[in-house]
């Protein structure tokens, strides 16, 4: 069986992680969930980097230990990846003793080869990045990846050997053009070296959070080495030959192209110095932007991925990073973008597909599917669409053109839904003489949702779950692409399931706005005409509602940042609000109430899982909540910190 290891960047748990940490994750996990699709032996791997300056210094303006602090982050980072579906093989933690001891004995190694010497370091060093740098490498005088100030620091310190390394490095890069991936991130590197590597100071005494060096400990291992070596530890470097031999050279690591350097000079260098192979592949893909901006706590633009899940589900997020941003290029991430994506994709295109395919079953077939006993040009042509799009598929995967290939598999949705109007099911059921062609096109429509609930597995897991099981399939932890293959796969007489909703469409409404007191009842009148499932809500004004029910709304403590009149009202001014990280635009009917800079400053209690409505124009994410006896309204408001829950 042959095996693939892929790796995630192990995340600093400084801070709770965001949609960019999030977008990382989920590629390296539709590319671990493709190759398992493949039959092959998959060791996926992520974790958190929880030593150095950085944390020890954010523990202590938390009043907490460093491992208080980061027993509790890191615990979200496990419930994330679980929302998101995410099925890593393992989650290393630098902290634990499995990897204390790796780190130890890989510094012994290399110190006893004699490729680490003692020495004084005096420079510049970046906390946030845990970077060292040199003079001439600042930009504007700061740190020349995230701009920050540097600082000055003079201490006794153990160094490697880099210098030693550089042209084997280079020669690797330049004979191997897979090595870094994309081309442009691998010249980058080529410049880099170029320029002349210095030793690298691996070692600190300044402060405790680390690793201690085996040979002297009061000193602590330099994070980056420490993280590095992460890699090694949970395939068996130390304790289990057989599955070390097994997964090691790592086939990817996959991380942001900030961090390309580390893992395409200094990593290789440190491997190098152990005698071990070289990792295939370092893929540094591009950064996720808000609107242009890049994500920071200080701008408040950034997104929260686990309220975006509590809002639309993991599938649907999964799709749009997958979808929408071409790997190894920055990708811009909006909620309209990412709701306009939901309704034209996932409900139309796709839930389309599956609703009309299983209800024509039912409704002319009793959900009865027989081998097709006749083939029409239009059969020949879906099924010759069926097998390219899956070489292609098989292909664009293979070489982490992952958009190009989820955009593929929707070309054959559309193409499918295409069938349907081609070969007009609901024509051919009137007509006795038709059977065959009507029983053909049916079986062939279900063949083609089986095979995109395949394709569509590292992409959106527990949609082509309950696709599966919709069309009445079993097994499918199992499915593999072979069998999306076998094309007529599906037994002569299959019974399908009933249709389920995939996705409900995201309603954003043009509304005219009302005073937020009031905007309940007024929704309850108009819903009256509009739909059943409002009408039920008008027809609950006055009932009692679940503990349940009452949980599913979640208000939380934001900050008005900014706010202005909407033009041509008289009630309804636009705020912008932070949630803790992320900034969003509302609409509310206060302004007979509140003067804009009033506002501004107030920490307010808002429903941030409200469905986004359209408002004069302007999509409104959200409602802040105010008491009301009819003349007089007043904001609810808090001291405590924004994002604090309201229960
Ligand atoms: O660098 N867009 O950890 P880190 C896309 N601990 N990806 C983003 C992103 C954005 N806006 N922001 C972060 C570290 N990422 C080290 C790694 S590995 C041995 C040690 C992703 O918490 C991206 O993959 O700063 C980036 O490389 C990584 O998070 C950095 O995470």
């Amino acid at each position: 069986m042959k095996s693939f290891y892929i790796t995630t960047p192990i995340y600093y748990p400084s801070a709770k992680l965001h949609i960019g940490h999030a977008y990382c994750t989920t590629i390296a996990d539709a590319v671990a969930r493709f190759h398992r699709l493949l039959n092959e032996d998959v060791f996926f791997l992520t974790g958190s980097d929880e030593h150095g300056q950085k944390i020890e210094d954010t523990a202590k303006a938390a009043g907490v230990t460093p491992i208080e602090y980061v027993d509790n982050i890191v615990a979200g980072f496990q419930k994330l990846w679980e929302r998101l579906s995410i099925s890593n093989d393992d989650f290393l933690r630098t902290t634990e003793e499995r990897h204390h001891k790796v780190v130890q004995e890989i510094f012994k190694r290399i110190y006893d080869k004699g490729d680490i010497y003692k020495g004084e370091y005096k420079g510049l060093y970046c906390t946030p990045c845990e970077s060292y740098w040199t003079e001439h490498q600042l930009k504007d005088g700061c740190c020349p990846d995230c701009g920050r100030p540097v600082k000055e620091v003079a201490e006794e310190a153990y160094f490697f050997k880099l210098s030693n390394y550089a042209d084997r490095i280079l020669e690797h890069i330049e004979n191997n053009p897979e090595f870094i991936e994309p081309t442009s991130r691998r010249n980058e590197m080529i410049n880099f070296i170029k320029q002349g590597l210095e030793d690298l100071c691996i070692s600190r005494t300044s402060f405790d959070w680390g690793i201690p060096v085996p040979i002297d400990e009061k000193h602590v291992v330099y994070v980056w080495f420490d993280a590095l070596t992460n890699y090694l530890t949970p395939i068996g470097f130390l304790d289990d030959p057989e599955k070390f031999k097994k997964f090691w050279p790592c086939d990817i690591h996959l991380v942001g192209k900030e961090i390309v350097r580390f893992h395409s000079i200094i990593w290789p260098a440190i491997l190098m110095a152990l005698d071990l192979p070289l990792p295939k592949q370092v893929y540094g893909h591009g950064w996720l932007v808000v609107s242009g901006d890049k994500m920071s706590k200080s701008k408040g633009n950034v997104i929260d991925p686990m309220l975006l899940i509590d809002e639309f589900g993991a599938d649907a997020i999964r799709y749009f990073l997958l979808r929408e941003i071409q790997l190894g290029q920055d990708g811009n991430f909006s909620r309209d973008a990412l709701i306009t994506r939901i309704n034209s994709d996932l409900a139309n295109d796709l839930g389309n597909l599956l609703h009309r395919t299983l209800n024509m079953i039912g409704k002319f077939q009793n959900k009865k599917i027989y081998l097709p006993k006749v083939e029409r040009a239009e059969d020949v042509s879906l099924i010759n669409d069926a097998k390219e799009t899956i070489n292609f598929y098989r292909e664009a995967m293979g070489n982490m053109n992952i958009s190009e290939a989820v955009k593929k598999v929707w070309a054959f949705v559309a193409r499918a839904n295409k069938y349907i109007d081609e070969t007009r099911p609901w024509a051919l059921a009137k007509d006795e003489t038709k059977k065959d062609e009507l029983s053909a096109t049916l079986y062939n429509l279900a063949a083609s949702l089986r095979l995109i609930s395949v394709l569509i597995e590292p992409y959106m897991p527990t949609t082509a779950e309950k696709i599966w099981n919709q069309l009445g399939l079993k097994d499918f932890a199992n499915a593999k692409l072979s069998d999306a293959e076998n094309f007529d796969g599906i037994a002569d007489g299959h019974e399908v399931g009933a249709p389920e909703q995939l996705f409900p469409r995201i309603e954003i409404e043009e509304t005219e706005n009302k005073e937020p007191a009031k905007q309940n009842k007024k929704d309850a009148k108009k819903g009256e005409k509009k739909s059943a499932q409002k009408t039920e809500k008008s027809d609950e004004d006055n009932s009692e509602i679940s503990f349940e029910d009452f949980s599913k709304i979640h208000l939380r403590v934001v900050k008005v940042l900014d706010a202005e009149p909407v033009p041509n009202t008289e009630k309804l001014l636009r705020l912008t609000v932070d949630l803790g990280g992320e900034k969003r635009e509302i609409v509310s009917g206060i302004a007979k109430h509140y003067a804009p800079n009033d506002l501004i400053g107030k920490n307010v209690v808002m429903v941030i899982n409200l469905k986004p409505a359209k408002i004069r124009g302007i999509v409104s994410h959200g409602m802040v909540l105010a008491a009301s006896n009819g003349n007089d309204m007043e904001l609810i408001t808090s001291d405590l910190p924004i994002g604090s829950e309201v229960k």
